[in-house]
């Protein structure tokens, strides 16, 4: 049951939607999306419901407070009409298309109803992959605007999308089908969708379209309906190992790793910590900590405004804690993460990132006994070298023990580019010192201590991973001299080698 609804037209632009970025799990229909009070948003389902669930009742009432109709509801598009219709209770949603929702509750995550299974694919060598989601677009008339929805439950980059139309001819109606650059040369398609993010639209051409993202795209002059140009949406592939003998059990040895490909763009909050990282406790990000994307990656952004010295003025701290996030801990722990320092980054005397603790993971001058704790974190120093910054039962000072990267400080992170560190701690045995510190530059050894003290008694051990950033030290001498950047990625926690 439809009805006209056309006085939200002109409404739709102004009012605000949402974050339209779900937080995925590609394996199965247990995506979800949030959804914010009082905020228009533009969704679609990822999967299929199970027969009679598929209403707009049995999919978002368990989700969301309150009466619909009245504290919340969707509307469809009518391409033909230019209108907005009202979508009713009781009304089925169609996988691959879009829909306008808004709700006046409180903020809620939406979610499927058990038992719903991704969307058949189809077999064809149109598609990008060996089979992909078929999506027939409206071209009745010119420049046809239209929503649609990713009708899958993972991400998917624009670039991989293709189409055809059901002419029989070379123009991307043969068995090759096209490229959007191509449908768009046609005259079908414009190679470009929008979604909305709260304040803006934002083209979709260079970024991926996410789980729950409903969008709009626009059929152009020389689609007919007899064209029927038809969007072609990238199956998974599944690719066969080419390895003649895998590693047996490989998921054994990679405890953790975290590529943010899932993770909402826009500031990172405590929320997308807890999310992102099992076992964080507490975190203290302060706004300073962004997801971004770039060429089809996401990663995450440090912000350390100037002068800002200490956890407190810049960067940000949390910590993960091993029995709290996998019910163990370790003796020995391999951890990596990708690091890229800003264009021109000033390194002053240096900052803290990211390593391991164990105990009560002593730092900021809390000299460590061997009975309480220790911490290994990385830093980098003036001129951006590369040090591990260690509280150890055998440290020397109040403050931790430097132990440089490298020869005569040869390793110095550079300015606006990738690089690879991993750390690989052994505990000691309590009474002797053969405990092992070890550092690998871009897979290269490049610090390797093999005396290292860090307990007395073995009540605690390498106990979890403490992402740690920022300017100092302490005092205005270690203060950034403007507002700097250091993006990480790729964070990965394994009981076997990483990147070497
Ligand atoms: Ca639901
Ligand atoms: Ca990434």
């Amino acid at each position: 049951m439809h009805k006209k609804y056309n006085i939200f037209h002109g409404l739709i632009l102004l009012l605000v939607a949402t974050n339209l970025y779900a937080n995925a799990d590609s394996n199965d229909c247990k995506v979800t999306t949030p959804l914010n009070s009082n905020q228009w948003q533009l969704i679609g389902i990822p999967c299929k419901a199970p027969a009679g669930t598929n209403t707009v009742e049995a999919i978002f009432s368990d989700d969301i407070d309150g009466d619909y109709g009245v504290d919340w509801k969707l509307i469809s598009y009518n391409s033909e009409k230019n209108s907005y219709d009202d979508v009713d209770i009781q009304d089925e949603l169609q996988i691959g298309t879009g829909y306008w929702i808004i709700s006046f509750s409180d903020q809620t995550l939406l979610d499927m109803p058990a038992g719903s299974q991704p969307v058949t694919q189809k077999k064809s060598t149109q598609c990008t992959q060996s089979s992909c989601f078929e999506k027939t677009l409206i071209s009745n008339s010119s420049n046809q605007s239209q929503l649609i929805s990713n009708p899958f439950h993972y991400s998917f980059s624009w670039s991989a999308l293709r189409g055809k139309t059901a002419l029989n001819d070379s123009t991307c109606g043969d068995t090759a089908g096209c490229t959007l650059e191509e449908m768009q040369t046609a005259g079908f398609v414009e190679n470009q969708g929008w979604y909305y993010d709260g304040k803006k639209y934002i083209s979709l051409k260079e970024t991926e379209v996410s789980p729950w993202m409903g969008i709009w795209i626009r059929t152009l002059d020389a689609a007919s309906s007899a064209h029927k140009p038809t969007l072609l949406f990238p199956g998974l592939e599944n690719t066969p190992n080419p390895n003649p003998n895998p590693n047996p059990n490989p998921s054994d040895q990679r405890i953790f790793h975290l590529n943010f490909s899932q993770s909402p763009l826009g500031n990172y909050t405590h929320s997308d910590i807890k999310r992102d990282w099992p076992g964080v406790r507490w975190s203290e990000a302060f706004d300073r900590v962004k997801v971004v994307n770039e060429s089809n990656n996401r990663f995450i952004r440090v912000n350390y405004p100037k002068g800002g010295v200490g956890p407190e003025n810049g960067g940000a701290i949390w910590k993960v804690d091993f029995s709290d996030a996998f019910g163990t801990t370790y003796n020995e722990l391999y951890i990596s993460y990708k690091i890229r320092f800003a264009k021109n980054f000033n390194p002053v005397k240096g900052g803290k990132l990211p390593g391991l603790w164990g105990g009560d993971g002593n730092t900021n001058g809390k000299k460590a006994t061997g009975y309480d704790g220790w911490s290994a974190r990385m830093m980098w120093r003036a001129k951006t070298t590369a040090i591990f910054y260690v509280y150890s039962a055998n440290m020397k000072n109040t403050w931790g023990d430097v132990n440089t990267w490298g020869k005569d400080e040869t390793i110095q992170f550079p300015a606006n580019e990738w690089v690879q560190v991993e750390q690989r701690i052994v505990m000691n045995s309590p009474s002797d010192n053969n405990g092992i510190l070890q550092g690998w530059y871009n897979g290269v050894l490049e610090l390797d201590k093999r005396d290292m003290r860090y307990r007395k008694v073995n009540s605690f051990a390498i106990d979890g991973f403490y992402f740690s950033t920022f300017f100092g030290g302490e005092g205005s001498q270690w203060a950034p001299t403007r507002n700097e950047t250091i993006d990480f990625d790729d964070f990965i926690f394994s009981t076997e080698p990483i990147t070497h």
